[in-house]
């Protein structure tokens, strides 16, 4: 048909698709061994003794990485009435420099195993190690290296807590607004007034083996670039069965409020498993979320991903 000597272009890339990638340095052991000191101290339940200890243990873990680290405390009512003393507890990285990353994942455990399929654990707490801990074990791994090669930019890492006590799924009153009250309280209350960012990571149930991240709804909604950008990253260190490329219905999770109420574009790393009926993986609110079921193989590619992109900021 046309000349034939042509090159073809349409297999041609993007200049920015050839930007150099340099995987950053993660430790998929020590993040595990962070997952695992969360769930010894039991089921994080928020206003719980266990809940106390471990929000004692993160303070003091983030302050050896640190330079600075702030604790928030309030009350906040649950879906029961019940007054949740809680608190989101908060590591700054290069605190004066305007430009911010934030990071983020809950660290309270849910209390009730309301998706066990034998209803007589409905009512027991979980103990959460993918489902709140996995994510914090990253991220702690994460404030580490940080203390090892310092980003160029500012980063906050936020762990919230009251995310999981939701109302149960067998109850009849469903609460509007009851998940997520840590971070509802921290995007109306950040612990920098008029705190910005360029854009946010939640991690949230990253430790399963064989885990899969789809692109989700309310990510894609308000930070589509960085969406992309992350799964790229994660496709050029070798991560692409663990980051897929399909888009997924939008869910009500820390960022979307975060989205909403504070306007930093932040996106959600979430385990999505179509085969489940609550399209979660398969163990999310049983008694088997526990360490048995996390993957350091897992771990390694969504923290390596993260801070990769993180060091990739200038
Ligand atoms: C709801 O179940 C409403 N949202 C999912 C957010 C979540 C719960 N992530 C972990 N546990
Ligand atoms: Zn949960």
């Amino acid at each position: 048909m046309s000349c034939s000597n042509q090159p073809k272009n349409s297999k041609s890339e993007p200049a920015e698709i050839v930007e150099k990638i340099i995987p950053a340095s993660f430790d998929a052991d020590s993040a595990f061994s962070y997952v695992k000191k969360q769930t010894d101290f039991g089921p994080r339940v928020s206003n719980s003794p266990a809940n106390k200890q471990c929000a004692f243990w993160l303070e003091s873990s983030l302050k050896r990485f640190a330079p600075e680290v702030k604790v928030q405390s309030f009350d906040a009512k649950a879906y029961n009435g019940t007054i949740l003393h809680l608190k989101n507890i908060i590591g700054i990285f290069n605190p004066a420099a305007e430009k911010r990353i934030l990071l983020c994942s809950h660290w309270d455990s849910r209390p009730y195993a309301d998706n066990d399929p034998d209803i007589a654990n409905h009512r027991k707490p979980i103990d959460g190690a993918n489902d709140g801990a996995s994510g914090v074990g990253v991220l702690l791994e994460i404030a580490r290296q940080f203390s090892l090669k310092s980003p160029s930019i500012g980063v906050d890492i936020v762990f919230f807590d009251g995310e999981d006590y939701g109302s149960p799924q067998d109850e009849q009153c469903q609460v509007e607004d009851d998940w997520c009250l840590g971070s509802q309280y921290w995007s109306r209350n950040p612990h920098v007034p008029a705190y910005s960012a360029r854009f946010g990571i939640l991690l949230d149930m990253v430790g399963a083996p064989s885990a899969t991240f789809t692109k989700e709804g309310v990510s894609m909604y308000y930070a589509p670039d960085y969406v992309n950008r992350v799964w790229h990253i994660a496709s050029q260190l070798g991560y692409d069965s663990y980051f897929v490329n399909d888009e997924t219905a939008a869910i009500i999770d820390d960022h979307s409020y975060i989205n909403d109420l504070r306007q930093v574009p932040t996106l959600d790393i979430i385990h999505h498993d179509a085969t489940t009926q609550s399209t979660f993986y398969k163990y999310w609110h049983t008694l088997g979320d526990n360490i048995e079921g996390i993957d350091k193989q897992t771990l390694m590619a969504v923290g390596q991903t993260v801070l990769t992109t993180v060091y990739q900021e200038k």
